[in-house]
């Protein structure tokens, strides 16, 4: 049976280096033609190859099409939100001084412990939806607000199911190790072994992607870090990790010695930190949204990120804490406004670059052989979605194939 689809009178952003130099890769009066889930073809509309005609034509009326977005860093399961805690940060009280006397993330834990699985599955849903209204095609999802071996269970569940119902891929992340439960109360180590059971018995549930953790000192030291990491590694689990958010911990390099796919945040990072991740070739996950919300003031090393050729990815790190936002595009713009990355890089930053911080080499270019996720903009040039604000440029959406709105 034909089920080849050709798309056809589009302005595309490949984002692939074989079409210019200039990194766009633009294609003008371009065509992709799908098989299933899959592009089989792309280039000029002009220049298409002969053979059998696609059993179907769709007009994009001369979009600007880019590849579908990736979110690669967020924690969109969770009960409650902290917008009273918003209140008194801005009333002079620190995020760390919130988190040390209990209140940060284990308000959090204590909203989700006490939520139902229909309760978490129905607004983290409508969470997804509104990445999803601006062309995430592909989304990662921590736990890490549950902390317990049930609870951890259900958040995971969760994001899986959302991935199998929504016209979006998930990938899912263990953060067991994001901080510790009140019943764990001075016992960090013990808590350690736990979340290595844990993890055991989620990966035999066939709900982790991924492993990560919070490694700073207000979350778990680089040696309990490390135990976490060991056992990933005896399942086989990729590792990525929330290091040097507010402190230098020596985290990205502990994480690049796991060959880590991602160190995330940074702010802190060292020139170490930056060679141990190039040499492991780990992606740096920027988070301008925890940033901005947090009023850091302490940017991450981008210019050394940049020299070393460390490629950089950009997310919304949503979450009830740091980073409510649900735009990715608003991350692309504050990318460049905050952390001056260029349009180019922040665009690639959420296409191919959070790809590849999910261990994914299928998605985030326009390019024969990858995933049929591209997303048709009203817009000209593919700069134009780091500089938009506040407004939702995103025409269709096309999701393994399939034309999702
Ligand atoms: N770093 C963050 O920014 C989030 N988690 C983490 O490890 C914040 C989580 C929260 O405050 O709820
Ligand atoms: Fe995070």
């Amino acid at each position: 049976m034909n089920t080849r689809t050709l798309w056809r009178n589009a302005r595309l952003a490949t984002l692939d280096p074989a079409v210019d130099a200039d990194g766009w890769g633009l294609i003008e009066h371009g065509a992709l033609l799908t098989d299933g889930p899959h592009i089989v073809w792309v280039g000029r509309e002009d220049e298409r190859p002969a053979g059998e005609p696609p059993a179907r034509t769709v007009d994009l009326g001369g979009a600007l099409v880019t590849p579908g977005l990736v979110d690669c860093h967020t924690h969109l399961v969770y009960g409650g939100h902290r917008a009273a805690e918003f209140e008194q940060r801005l009333n002079g009280v620190s995020y760390e001084a919130i988190a040390r006397a209990g209140g940060g993330i284990r308000s959090t834990v204590a909203a989700t412990r006490a939520a139902s699985e229909e309760a978490l599955w129905d607004s983290a849903a409508q969470r997804a939806a509104a990445l999803m209204a601006e062309g995430v095609t592909t989304l990662e999802i921590k736990s890490g607000y549950g902390l317990s071996l049930d609870a951890e269970a259900r958040c995971l569940r969760v994001a899986r199911r959302l991935g199998q119902t929504l016209p979006v891929d998930v990938r899912t992340t263990f953060l067991g190790a994001h901080a510790l439960p009140p019943e764990f109360e001075g016992r960090p180590d013990d808590y350690i072994d736990a979340v290595c059971d844990w993890m055991a018995e989620l990966h035999r549930q066939g709900l982790i992607d991924a492993v990560d953790a919070f490694c700073e000192n207000i979350g778990f030291s680089p040696a309990q870090t490390q135990r976490v990491f060991e056992a990933a590694r005896r399942w086989q689990l990729p590792v990525k990790l929330h290091a040097e958010q507010l402190s230098d911990q020596g985290g990205a390099a502990l994480a690049a010695s796991f060959n880590a796919l991602s160190c995330d945040h940074l702010e802190h990072l060292s020139a170490d930190g930056i060679a141990a991740m190039r040499a492991a070739g780990s992606v740096a996950v920027l988070l301008p949204g925890a940033y901005y919300f947090l009023r850091e003031t302490r940017l991450p090393p981008i210019e050394a990120l940049r020299q070393a050729g460390v490629p950089m990815a950009v997310s919304t790190d949503h979450n009830p804490g740091t980073s409510p936002g649900l735009s990715l595009l608003l991350m692309a713009s504050m990318a460049c406004t905050l952390f001056r990355l260029t349009p180019l890089e922040a665009v690639q930053g959420i296409t191919v670059h959070a790809a590849q911080a999910l261990g994914l080499r299928d998605r985030g270019q326009l390019i024969a052989g990858q995933r049929a996720d591209f997303v048709a903009w009203d817009l000209q040039h593919p700069n134009e979605l780091a500089y938009w604000f506040g407004r939702n440029p995103c025409r269709h959406v096309i999701h393994h194939g399939v034309q999702r709105s």
